[in-house]
């Protein structure tokens, strides 16, 4: 078969043009810690308010009966709650989160935490933050004409400085 040997070069450089983007995107996954999601846990959004987890006096960062971090969010048309949390720097944090209504998103600006929540079922991820400072948490998942204000923040102070329960 004749392949014309323009047509070969533009063959050899798509293959290589593809190569090279599926490794840049690998490259920055293993750098970054990107995972996929990976837990199905489903929830009565409707009920939320009603569940011991996410009642509204349970939310927030809680220290579980292993002495591992667990921090419980609700996102909710137009806010995460609560609003602000305090969590320590260079400590594997669990969070779980729901959404009491519709699809919104977390993702909390300058680290690597970024999820989508999806109404019936409970978000869980687990990251540590290296850096203490103030991060914003945006909702990135249109939810509605508030979605710009629906963001708070997450403080992550030194972990020789942090109390939990404490302010
Ligand atoms: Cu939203």
């Amino acid at each position: 078969m004749h392949v014309d040997a323009t047509e070969r070069k533009w063959v050899i450089l798509s293959f290589l043009m593809a190569f090279l983007m599926i490794a840049i995107l690998s490259a920055f996954a293993i750098k970054q810690n990107i995972q996929p999601p990976s837990n199905v846990e489903t929830i009565d959004s409707v009920g939320l308010h009603l569940t011991e987890e996410f009642g509204e006096d349970n939310l927030g960062l809680k220290v579980a009966d292993d002495g591992s971090l667990v921090a419980t969010m609700v996102a909710m048309r137009y806010g995460f709650y609560p609003q602000d949390m305090k969590v320590p720097a260079n400590t594997p944090i669990k969070f779980r989160i729901a959404s009491a209504d519709v699809l919104h998103g977390v993702h909390t600006a300058g680290t690597n935490m970024n999820t989508m929540v999806v109404p019936g079922y409970v978000s869980e991820l687990t990251t540590t933050f290296p850096r203490p400072g103030t991060f914003p948490m945006f909702c990135n998942e249109y939810c509605g004409l508030g979605h710009d204000y629906m963001w708070s923040r997450l403080i992550v102070v030194p972990k020789d400085e942090f109390k939990p329960g404490g302010e």
